[in-house]
């Protein structure tokens, strides 16, 4: 661990708890994170040389596997006619034209992140609809917007309060929460701010929590009560967005919202959001409308020739999403028998290329249940694992995020190794 510790103290000095973003930490975990050299395929490669089976994906940007030939030689390629103009380029309209491929993204707009696709969707629902409360779904992440960093108020009808510090409260106030897959909560929502909600954001299969699977019918509800109350439906797919199918959860699911907002994998590995949808909505952003949104870096030519090497490659392979899906029903499997063979109390949920190991023995469904995990025994599994060179997020709410490139062998060692863990903890 000699390069990882090294560095972590020299990044403590300088960088706030010594990373760029805290789930890096390991704080939910303990010990000392990994410092990351290079990548490859299904792999990661420590500063010290050790190396993962990557089960983070950049956090869902790796949906191919890490260094890809093809994104990489689009970036080299894009790099050699220079790194930024801060004017159109036809590498957008490209880009554009990719993403409204999809039947239900009539417009779009580039931007640099999720929070930024998120934050300038809802304030198109607000420009759009003249209305401002926002209702979120507890345990979904969008990003940390002021708006998006809100828990519940006192009661589930009151205004939500803020759930970060440096979070004004007149911004909380505006953003409602209610449970997600609880459709009666949010109806209760509709009743009581009649006529003042301007949109529903969700992330339509939630995988901030852990993975948690909508129920059935439950975006089919969220569409029915949005278009009744005249709300614009937002569909939170950084991370389902070209994973769960090219379409996504809206595919997937056959559910059309109005807006989605988009991260990770349209970027390659690059920094890249987007969001877009209706055209009659997307046409209120300046400047063709009157809500403001702009990005000095927004549809950079570098980001967006990897993106649109990835898009191309998903696109023009459809067979890719099968053998997604087949890597993580191999995953839920296996871990499904190492749970009965060695009585773990463990919970796995499953959907395509997405997984999630609860350390709890009840179905999670939602926020509740998924808070009812024992993060201790999961930290205890997360060291085991990554000791045996398995890299899995370091934090019980967070998914496993599978790629084109891990093996059959990746997973079985994987399950062999989880395997050894519950066998030798059941001992103890
Ligand atoms: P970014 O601003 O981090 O690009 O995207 C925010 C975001 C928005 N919506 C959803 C559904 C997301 O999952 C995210 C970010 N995902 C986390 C992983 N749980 C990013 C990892 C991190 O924060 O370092």
């Amino acid at each position: 661990m000699g390069r990882s510790e090294a560095l972590f103290e020299r990044a403590l000095a300088r960088i706030p708890g010594g990373v760029n973003s805290p789930v890096r930490a390991f704080l939910s975990v303990g010990g000392v994170p990994r410092f990351i050299k290079r990548a490859d395929g299904a792999y990661l490669f420590d500063e010290d040389g050790k190396r993962y089976i990557d089960y983070i994906g950049s956090w869902g940007p790796m949906i191919l596997g890490q260094n890809h030939p093809a994104v990489k030689e689009a970036v080299v390629k894009a790099a050699e006619n220079g790194l930024s103009f801060g004017a159109a380029t036809e590498k957008e309209v490209e880009m554009a034209e990719m993403i409204c491929s999809l039947s239900h993204i009539e417009m779009i707009r580039m931007v640099n992140s999720g929070t930024e696709a998120v934050m300038s969707a809802v304030r198109a629902a607000r420009g759009f609809t003249g209305r401002d409360k926002v209702i979120k779904l507890e345990g979904c992440y969008h990003g940390h917007a002021d708006g998006m960093l809100v828990k519940a108020g006192s009661g589930v009808m009151t205004a939500g309060v803020p759930d970060s510090a440096g979070v004004p409260q007149g911004c909380a106030r505006e953003t409602l929460t209610a449970a997600y897959n609880d459709i009666e909560s949010i109806k209760r929502l509709f009743e009581e701010n009649k006529g003042e909600i301007a949109c529903l954001i969700a992330e339509p299969v939630a995988a901030n929590m852990g993975l948690v699977l909508p129920k059935e019918h439950f975006l089919e509800d969220l569409r029915e009560i949005c278009t009744k109350e005249g709300a614009v439906l937002i569909f939170d797919e950084v991370i389902t967005g070209f994973r769960l199918a090219f379409g996504g959860a809206a595919e997937y699911f056959h559910v059309t919202p109005d807006l989605v907002t988009y991260g990770k994998i349209i970027g390659g590995g690059m920094p890249v959001g987007a969001y877009g949808g209706r055209k009659d909505i997307m046409s209120c952003i300046s400047p063709s409308g009157n809500v403001y949104q702009a990005g000095t870096l927004s549809g950079n030519p570098v980001a967006m020739a990897a993106g649109l090497a990835q898009l191309t490659i998903l696109k023009e392979n459809p067979q890719i999403y099968e053998k997604l899906r087949k890597t993580g029903q191999r995953f839920a499997e296996g871990m499904e028998a190492v749970k009965k063979s060695c009585h773990a109390p463990v919970t796995v949920n499953q959907i395509g290329s997405l997984a999630g190991v609860f350390f709890t023995d009840i179905p999670v469904t939602d926020y509740e249940t998924a808070k009812q995990s024992d993060t201790k025994a999961f930290a205890e599994y997360f060291h085991f694992m990554l000791e045996k060179g398995c890299y899995f997020a370091p934090s019980q709410f967070e998914a496993v995020f599978f790629s084109a490139a891990h093996s059959k062998e990746d997973i079985e060692y994987t399950l062999e190794c989880a395997e050894e863990f519950f066998r030798e903890r059941v001992l103890l």
